[in-house]
C-alpha cells in the first residue's frame, strides 16, 4: 500500500479530560485499524482511539509540544501555502514529513484558534492545551464532528455511534451546535467552525472559519472560464497521490468526467468505475469519457433489489436521516462496497451541482440564485460528504467541487455564467471543452439517483407495501428515520437490519394513522 494514498488517520474518539485519561474504545464504521494514544499535558489529559489505514502508522495524525496536543483526521490541501506563513525552522519540521497535525500545531501557535480560517482541508481536528479544548471542522464540515460536552472532560467523535454511551438528558445545551437526532447531551461541530472549550467550567463558545460567499461577482466569460478551469485543476492536483494512478468514480456526466480529465493529465494514468442498475444505468456515456481519456475502466451492475437492501449502510455510514440525501449517496455506496481489494484513494463528481445549481432545470435566473443560496445555506449537518461512506470499505474518497477555493469561486459567480446559452452548469462545461469529448461537454446530466434508478426503485418499494403516491416522500423520511434509530443510536450493524421489514413497519405505521 503507497503510503501517500491515506490521510495519517481516517476518524477517532477522543477524550479530554482534566487530570488523568481514560483511553476510550470505540466500534467505529470506518474500516481499519484502531491505534490508541495518550497525552499527559499540564492540567489535562488527552487520549484517542484512532481509526487508519493498516500498515501504516497515525503517528503524522498526532503531534505534541510542550502543554499543546493536536489530533487530526482527514488531510489539508494547502500545505505549501500555510508553510509560507510559519518562521522557517516551524515550517521546515512541518514540511520534513511530519504531517498535519504538526502543521496545525505550528499554525496554531501563532494564530490561536484563527489558524483553522488559514486551512483548506478535507479534516476534523482537536487541540489541547491548558485546560482548553478545540474541535475544528473544515469549511464543508466534511468530515463530521460530534461531541458529549462536560465539566472535566469533553469527549469528541468523527461517528456519532462512537459517542451513543456518552448520551445523557442531563445535557447542557450548547449554543451555536446542532443536537443529535435521539441522543440527548450529543452535538454536531458546525460545519467552517471551531468550538473552543474550558474544561474547568464547562463553557463553549463556537467561532466560525467559514462561510458560504452571499455576494456575486459580475466577470467575463473568458475569466471566469480560466478561473474555473484552474481553480479545479490545482483542486484535483492537491487531491492526488504522487506515484499512484487516481480513480475516479464515474458517470459520464460533466461533473466526474471533469475531474477525470483534470486527474488523467496532472498524473499521466486513470482508472474509473461506473455503476448501474439492471434497471438503469449511463454505462455508454461513461464509456466514451473512459475512452477518450484512455482509462483502465470498470463497469459493474448491480440488480435493483440488492442495491436497496444496502439502505441501512448508507445511513450507518453517513449517519445522515435526510431522505433525499440518502437517496443520493444510496448508489455511491452501492459503489464503494463493490471496489473490493485494498483501499483506494477516490476522486469524485459530488457537489458540483450544489454551487452551480445544476439541478435546477430552468432558464430563470433568480430561482437559480435561491436554489443556490439555500442549498449553500442548508448543507450543513447533512453529511453528504462523510468519508465513512468509502471508509467502510477502506477507501479514501474526496470531494474537488467542494475545495475550500473552487467552492467559493462557483458560489460568488452571477447566475448569468451557471446557466448561459439554454445550457446548464455552463461556466463548468465551457471550462472543460477541449478536455473531453463534445457530446460529454454538452449533455444535460442526470443525477446520480436518477441515472442509477435509486430514486424509482426506492419509490416502487414502497409503492408495493400499499402506500399511496402523496405520502411516499414522507414514508421515505420515516424508513430512513428508523434505519438511523437501529443502526447509528442503537448500534446494530447494518447486516442486520432488514429494509424490506423497516419498510412493512413503516407502511403499517401509516396505515394506523391513515384508519
Ligand atoms: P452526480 O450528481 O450524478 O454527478 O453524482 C455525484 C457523483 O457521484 C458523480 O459526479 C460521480 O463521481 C459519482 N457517480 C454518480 N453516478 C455514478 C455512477 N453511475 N457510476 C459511478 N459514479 C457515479
Ligand atoms: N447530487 C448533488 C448534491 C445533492 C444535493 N445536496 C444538497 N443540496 N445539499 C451533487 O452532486 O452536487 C446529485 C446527486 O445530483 C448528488
Ligand atoms: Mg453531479
Amino acid at each position: 500500500m503507497d503510503e501517500q494514498a491515506f490521510p495519517a488517520a481516517f476518524g477517532f474518539l477522543a477524550s479530554a479530560r482534566l487530570g488523568e485519561g481514560r483511553i476510550p474504545g470505540a466500534a467505529f464504521a470506518t474500516r481499519g485499524t484502531c491505534t490508541r494514544r495518550r497525552e499527559r499535558l499540564r492540567t489535562q489529559t488527552l487520549t484517542a482511539s484512532l481509526v487508519h489505514a493498516p500498515d501504516l502508522t497515525p503517528e503524522p495524525a498526532l503531534a505534541r509540544e510542550a502543554d499543546t496536543a493536536v489530533l487530526i483526521a482527514g488531510e489539508i490541501y494547502n500545505r505549501d501555502e500555510l508553510r509560507t506563513v510559519l518562521p522557517t525552522e516551524a515550517g521546515a519540521a512541518a514540511s520534513a514529513g511530519q504531517g498535519d497535525a504538526e502543521l496545525v500545531l505550528a499554525l496554531f501557535h501563532r494564530y490561536g484558534h484563527h489558524a483553522f480560517r488559514l486551512v483548506n482541508g478535507r479534516f476534523a481536528a482537536v487541540v489541547a492545551e491548558g485546560r482548553r479544548v478545540l474541535l475544528a471542522t473544515d469549511h464543508a464540515g466534511s468530515v463530521p464532528l460530534y461531541l458529549r460536552p462536560g465539566r472535566g472532560e469533553v469527549v469528541a467523535a468523527t461517528e456519532v455511534k462512537t459517542l451513543a454511551r456518552y448520551a445523557s438528558p442531563q445535557g447542557p445545551p450548547i449554543a451555536g451546535a446542532r443536537r443529535v437526532r435521539r441522543m440527548p447531551g450529543l452535538y454536531q461541530v458546525p460545519a467552517g467552525a471551531v468550538m473552543v472549550m474550558d474544561l474547568k467550567t464547562g463553557t463553549t463558545e463556537t467561532h466560525p472559519t467559514w462561510a458560504p460567499p452571499l455576494s456575486r461577482r459580475i466577470v467575463g466569460e473568458s475569466e471566469a472560464v480560466e478561473a474555473v478551469r484552474t481553480a479545479l485543476d490545482a483542486s484535483v492536483r492537491a487531491r492526488l497521490a504522487p506515484g499512484t494512478t487516481p480513480l475516479v468514480v464515474l458517470s459520464g456526466g460533466i461533473d466526474s468526467s471533469g475531474v477525470a480529465a483534470l486527474a488523467r493529465h496532472a498524473a499521466g494514468s486513470l482508472e474509473t468505475v461506473s455503476m448501474g442498475t439492471d434497471t438503469r444505468n449511463e454505462f455508454p456515456q461513461a464509456r466514451l469519457v473512459a475512452d477518450h481519456l484512455g482509462s483502465e475502466h470498470g463497469e459493474f451492475t448491480l440488480r435493483t433489489p440488492d442495491l436497496l437492501t444496502q439502505l441501512p449502510h448508507t445511513v450507518w455510514a453517513s449517519e445522515s436521516h435526510d431522505p433525499d440525501i440518502i437517496e443520493y449517496l444510496l448508489p455511491l455506496t452501492a459503489l464503494y462496497r463493490a471496489l473490493d481489494g485494498p483501499g483506494r484513494r477516490i476522486l469524485t463528481g459530488y457537489g458540483a451541482d450544489i454551487p452551480l445549481a445544476g439541478m435546477h432545470r430552468e432558464d430563470r435566473l433568480p430561482d437559480l440564485d435561491s436554489a443556490v443560496a439555500h442549498d449553500m445555506a442548508t448543507f450543513d449537518g447533512l453529511n453528504e460528504m462523510s468519508p465513512v461512506l468509502s471508509a467502510v470499505c477502506g477507501h479514501w474518497s474526496t470531494h474537488p467541487y467542494w475545495d475550500r477555493d473552487v467552492l467559493d469561486l462557483l458560489v460568488c459567480l452571477e447566475a448569468g455564467l451557471k446557466r448561459r446559452y439554454g445550457r446548464d452548469k455552463w461556466v463548468l462545461r465551457a471550462a472543460m471543452e477541449g478536455l473531453l469529448p463534445e457530446e460529454t461537454v454538452n449533455r444535460p446530466k442526470l443525477g446520480v439517483h436518477e441515472g442509477s434508478g435509486t430514486t424509482s426503485s426506492f419509490s416502487l418499494l414502497l409503492a408495493d407495501h400499499g402506500i399511496p403516491d402523496e405520502s411516499i416522500h414522507s414514508a421515505k423520511r420515516l424508513v430512513v428515520e428508523e434505519l438511523f434509530d437501529r443502526t447509528v443510536v442503537e448500534g446494530d450493524h447494518p447486516d442486520h437490519v432488514s429494509t424490506g421489514s423497516v419498510v412493512e413497519s413503516v407502511a403499517a405505521r401509516l396505515k394506523r394513522g391513515a384508519a
